[in-house]
């Protein structure tokens, strides 16, 4: 069994002494007196998992006497393992030798407020422990635990292009618990789903009493928006200021609550892809508040704003200055930039996904603004996963207006080389602007309409591996695909933007209210962008979860998604399948998907107008006189010398 345990390693242990427990520090507190030591365990739950056959758990404690002399304190763990450090008053040691556990150091930073104890697991065995923190006569026990991971833990298969993805943002799906709406003690105090900007109540139950309704709409994962703590005064309901690295926000439910989410997905069989941020964490954070150090952070001593020009990080005529402020800048003054080239910070980043990733069983994970973030360190914590789980899948938010700068951004990719950012998938933003605009324009043969998508893909040839590319109409921080309700009377747009989303290269992700036709401008501002899906709150006037209190327009379109949503579930052609596109002739755009005998040709027409195509012409992708539409059920004859396409029509042919 592959030994996979190294990475997780460290623990980091802070430690507020007596002089100093003034500071504001509720985190964590274990209160053995108050004016004696508090502890916060950075590290989470004080578990890390290991994997191994002939363990045999050590129940002996053997103690050792610490030893004091002078100022110099000596930190013991065991009989042949014992470290010598100077750090104040503070002392560290394991109450028993452990034969698998060694502390491989104790680092102290700036702030007298922290230690950093890291141990080599390099032969640990599951077990647990206790830590000792020692001041005086004044002592605190923290319990360690070694975890055996579960069984073919590292084989988990992540979200791939056989997959659509679902975007929920938590607080906005559905309220499934009122009485976690207001947690007392936490800085934002009410809810008010009139407005955008405050918190609506949404929550882990909500979306679990919907599971059903997400499932047979044909998605086959669940993409969550943040959901760790964002303890801030305001505006945090989207979860993107952390305030806590090991803990869900309470608002949405407990740690429990989000692995018993997790446990029903994968029951039905859907995976699930977790938001993480690791540019930046909230402002109330700790690690803020009371900082380890002051190069904790980029920008420590004012707070200066990113120019946002992440194309810095590839641009080979960049300037330094230009590079430094892009990165190092804060991307607002409530989100703190976390500086990933301290070792510690890494590390803690590092250690924290992989915990998630063991102690909740995600499938993916969505990094959360990827280029503000250190290259390499970003490449590091790519790599470091990818070991411990081979077929996990990573995407980037990678909000680049080119393909050029996302490719760069892609494992393997040649324009980064020598450097790697490890990193499998990057999201496709640019042809989310070609989709807003391919699906209504009249297609003439260059740059209008269909011609748009086909000269887009013709330039697939910057990319490592299109597959891996994670393509959307809109998501969360976009305007949505129909931006108001008046477009969404022309169905045939949304119709054709579904059927090619559902069927082109990539990984799809579908943002939640899509499938019944919500509408959003960002100019109203994000928050509208983010509104309640109707029926998720109880005394909703139209609960849309029923198909009875939907629209018949809303139903056209929810059926029509959902029948493509299913039809694609293991179809190999979509999943794996090559592409093979013809340049838009009489306004239709035609594309084959092939996978070994299998193929799909997608026909869609790029006219307000009925036109028809020479069927010699696609010969080549034709393999059979007839096939079946999937969206008409229809069989199609194609032994004719041509084929008439009705205006705005789809075809799905399946061979
Ligand atoms: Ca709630
Ligand atoms: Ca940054």
């Amino acid at each position: 069994m592959r030994k996979i345990y190294r990475i997780l390693a460290i623990v980091l242990v802070c430690i507020i002494t007596a002089g100093i427990l003034s500071c504001n520090e509720p985190y964590r507190s274990f209160g053995v007196s108050p004016r004696s030591l508090e502890f916060k365990v950075l590290g989470g739950s004080q578990t890390v998992y290991v994997v191994g056959d002939n363990w045999e758990l050590i129940t002996e404690d053997e103690w050792i006497q610490t030893k004091v002399v002078n100022d110099k304190i000596t930190v013991t763990v065991g009989i042949n393992n014992t470290k010598k450090v100077r750090h104040g008053s503070i002392i560290i040691k394991t109450p028993y030798d452990s034969k698998t556990v060694k502390v491989k150091d104790v680092v102290k930073l700036e702030s007298s407020n922290y230690i950093f104890l890291y141990l080599d697991l390099t032969n640990a065995q599951p077990e647990k422990f206790d830590i000792i923190l020692q001041q005086g006569k004044d002592k605190k026990v923290v319990p360690y635990e070694i975890k055996e991971r579960k069984a073919g833990s590292s084989d988990r298969v992540g979200f791939n292009s056989s997959d659509v993805l679902y975007l929920i943002m938590p607080d906005r799906f559905a309220n499934g618990d009122p009485s976690n709406d207001v947690i007392p003690g936490m800085r934002e105090s009410k809810v008010d789903r009139d407005q955008q900007y405050a918190r609506h109540g949404g929550d882990f139950k909500g979306i679990s009493n919907h599971l059903d309704y997400i499932h047979d709409l044909g998605v086959t994962a669940i993409w969550f928006n943040p959901v760790l703590e964002n303890d801030m005064p305001e505006g945090s309901y989207h979860g993107y200021a952390t305030t806590d690295y090991y803990k869900v926000d309470r608002r949405f439910g407990s740690n429990e609550e989000f692995v018993d989410l997790v446990n029903k997905t994968h029951a039905k069989g859907m995976k699930v892809v977790m938001d993480m941020i690791f540019n930046h964490c909230g402002s109330e954070h700790f690690f803020f508040t009371d900082r380890p150090s002051k190069d904790w952070f980029n920008y420590p001593e004012k707070y200066v704003q990113t120019s946002y020009k992440t194309t810095t990080q590839h641009d080979p005529y960049a300037s330094a200055t230009d590079k430094k402020l892009a990165i190092d800048g804060w991307f607002v003054e409530s989100m703190p930039d976390l500086n990933q080239r301290n070792p510690h910070v890494a590390k803690y980043l590092i250690q924290n996904s992989i915990w998630w990733i063991e102690y909740s069983g995600l499938d993916g994970i969505r990094q959360d603004t990827h280029p503000y973030a250190d290259f390499d360190m970003m490449s590091r914590w790519c790599k470091e996963v990818a070991e411990e789980y081979p077929d996990f899948n990573i995407v980037g938010e990678t909000w680049l207006n080119n393909n050029v700068a996302i490719a760069f951004w892609q494992k393997d990719s040649k324009l980064a080389a020598p450097r790697n950012s490890n990193l499998r998938c990057v999201m496709d933003f640019p042809l989310m602007g070609v989709m807003e605009n391919a699906f209504d324009e009249e297609t003439n043969p260059w740059d209008k309409g269909m011609a748009r998508i086909y000269e887009y893909l013709g330039q697939d040839i910057v990319y490592e591996n299109p597959l891996e590319l994670l393509i959307f109409l809109d998501n969360h921080d976009t305007s949505r695909f129909y931006r108001n309700i008046e477009q969404t009377s022309n169905l045939n747009r949304y119709k054709q933007a579904i059927a090619f989303l559902l069927t082109t290269r990539g990984i799809p992700e579908i943002y939640y209210g899509t499938e019944i036709l919500m509408a959003a401008d960002k100019s109203e501002g994000d928050g509208y962008l983010r509104r309640n899906f109707p029926g998720g709150w109880s005394g909703d006037p139209v609960n849309a979860f029923n198909a009875s209190e939907r629209t018949a327009h809303q139903n056209e379109a929810f059926d029509y998604i959902k029948k493509i949503l299913n039809w694609r579930k293991g179809n190999e052609a979509i999943a794996k399948g090559t592409l093979k596109h013809f340049a838009p002739t009489n306004g239709v755009y035609v594309y084959e998907r092939k996978y070994n005998d299998k193929s799909v040709v997608v026909i869609l027409s790029g006219s307000d107008s009925e036109k028809t195509i020479d069927l010699a012409t696609y010969k080549e992708i034709l393999p059979k006189n007839q096939a079946k539409d999937i969206i008409s059920e229809n069989t199609i004859n194609l032994d004719g010398q041509t084929l008439t396409i009705k205006p705005r029509s789809v075809f799905i042919l399946e061979f």
